[in-house]
């Protein structure tokens, strides 16, 4: 009866969605425990892509349940949206989705913040979506936020004046108004309509699970290297994204955690603002986006390329306990002649390291690569992990040796059928 999670062990957008989805099948609840709207999770079968922002990646499965934990924000407007567009492809989630009444809710104010508070920060922006999600957890964090489980209380639309009002005095101080008059209707809208959703006590209904011997997936959003303590702050997301986030978002005691996923592409993406070490400014890095499709799921944003990081790598999975990885896209560096992986750092005294610093310093890292020769070959194409090109073979296994963590599976292709389970 263990809980497994999995987890982005880069910056987001490493193939979590897809991943998930293949996965799925073998559990009987999949769990979010901590994000929103932000989170962009791509699942591409039957030759329809699918993305998903709140719901859980188990929602095509009937026999799985899906919980929104409660270290969830939600957005109610984005929400209904997701479950309509579920509704019209056929998807029945009426008994197979929970909501943990504790999650926090996503206010149009919290929404006129974000964007507000990105604006006033000038230059120097974080890249937010703008989904919300950090004001949505400063309220949390301040003990001053809105829970699903409020929208039940006969008083609900007095809280949320009161928190309109508190959010105002913020949006004033940087001389603007929340001009939210217009979303207002939907979003009460959209309220009636998560009351009808199983809103309940999820920690209750997971441990339940977990003592009549279920397996629970515990999906994670973004990247550890976004994650509030540990990534590139200030340019993170406000959640804990990595396993120990699973434990509080929902309500699971570390004991029970048993395998642990890490999700990495065969090179690296970053969207929104921050130290990216291994960035490539040049044409190779236009190549991999074209190649990559490296846009936000989210927002369309175009994604910053570059080459794998192996000591950010490293990191992540001290962080995660990872016990396997999945190695995400390598198809998309089918036409490249060499591949690069950095190893280790330079600092600006010229000094070698394969730690992590700080983000001021992150910013002046030299990486060091060493190259590796290209497969040249259409990996699509490949179904057997044995006839896969000598060179990726090498590139898995250099990768192994310096992670110290077996990869378990390679993914060639969007699709599900596209894994490569790897033994
Ligand atoms: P936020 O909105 O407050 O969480 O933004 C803070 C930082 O976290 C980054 N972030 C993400 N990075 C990668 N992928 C994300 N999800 C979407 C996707 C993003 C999109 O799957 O493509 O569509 O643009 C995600 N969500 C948050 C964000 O870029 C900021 O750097
Ligand atoms: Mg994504």
């Amino acid at each position: 009866m263990p809980v497994d999670v999995l987890v982005g062990l880069q910056w987001g957008d490493e193939g979590k969605g897809k991943i998930v989805d293949v996965l799925a099948p073998t559990y009987d609840v999949v769990a979010r425990f901590q994000g929103g709207p932000n989170a962009g999770h791509t699942l591409t079968f039957d030759g329809i892509k699918h993305v998903l922002h709140q719901v859980p990646s188990g929602i095509f499965h009937p026999h799985i349940l899906n919980v929104v934990g409660n270290g969830v924000v939600l957005d109610p407007v984005v929400f209904r949206q997701e479950l309509q567009k579920l509704t019209d492809r056929g998807v029945d989630y009426s008994r197979n989705l929970y909501i943990s009444r504790k999650a926090q809710l996503i206010l149009p104010s919290h929404r006129a913040l974000d964007r507000i508070n990105e604006e006033a920060r000038g230059g120097d922006k974080i890249g937010s979506t703008l989904k919300g999600i950090g004001p949505t957890y400063q309220d949390k964090i301040g003990r001053t936020g809105l829970r699903v489980g409020d929208i039940l209380l006969p008083d609900f639309e007095q809280r949320y004046r009161e928190a309109v009002a508190r959010h105002a005095t913020i949006a004033e101080f940087h001389g603007r108004g929340l001009d939210i008059e217009q979303f207002e209707a939907d979003f009460f809208s959209a309220v009636d309509f998560l009351r009808t959703l199983q809103l309940t006590d999820t920690e209750y209904l997971l441990n339940d699970m977990l003592r009549e011997g279920k397996n629970i997936l515990a999906e994670g959003a973004q990247g550890s290297m976004l994650d509030i303590d540990f990534g590139t702050y200030p340019y993170v997301t406000s959640s804990s994204t990595i396993v120990a986030g699973a434990c509080t978002g929902l309500g699971i005691a570390p004991r029970h955690i048993n395998k642990v996923y890490g999700i990495s592409k065969a090179y690296c993406t970053r969207v929104g603002a921050g130290p990216f070490p291994t960035e490539l400014h040049d044409e190779v890095g236009e190549q991999i986006r074209a190649a990559g499709r490296e846009f936000g799921a989210t927002t369309g944003r175009p994604r910053r390329c570059g080459w794998i990081d192996l000591p950010a790598l490293r990191y992540s999975i001290m962080l995660n306990g990872v016990t396997e990885i999945h190695l995400m896209k390598a198809d998309v560096l089918d036409e490249f002649d060499e591949i690069r992986v950095c190893t280790h750092y330079a600092l600006p005294n010229g000094e070698q390291t394969d730690h992590l610093p700080d983000h001021g310093d992150l910013e002046k890292l030299t990486p060091i690569y060493i190259s590796m020769p290209g497969w040249r070959t259409n990996l699509q194409a490949i179904s057997d992990p044995q006839t896969l090109p000598a060179e990726l073979k090498d590139y898995v296994s250099f990768l192994e040796k310096h992670l110290e963590v077996p990869i378990s599976i390679v993914s060639v292709g969007p699709d599900r059928v596209s894994t490569l389970h790897m033994s």
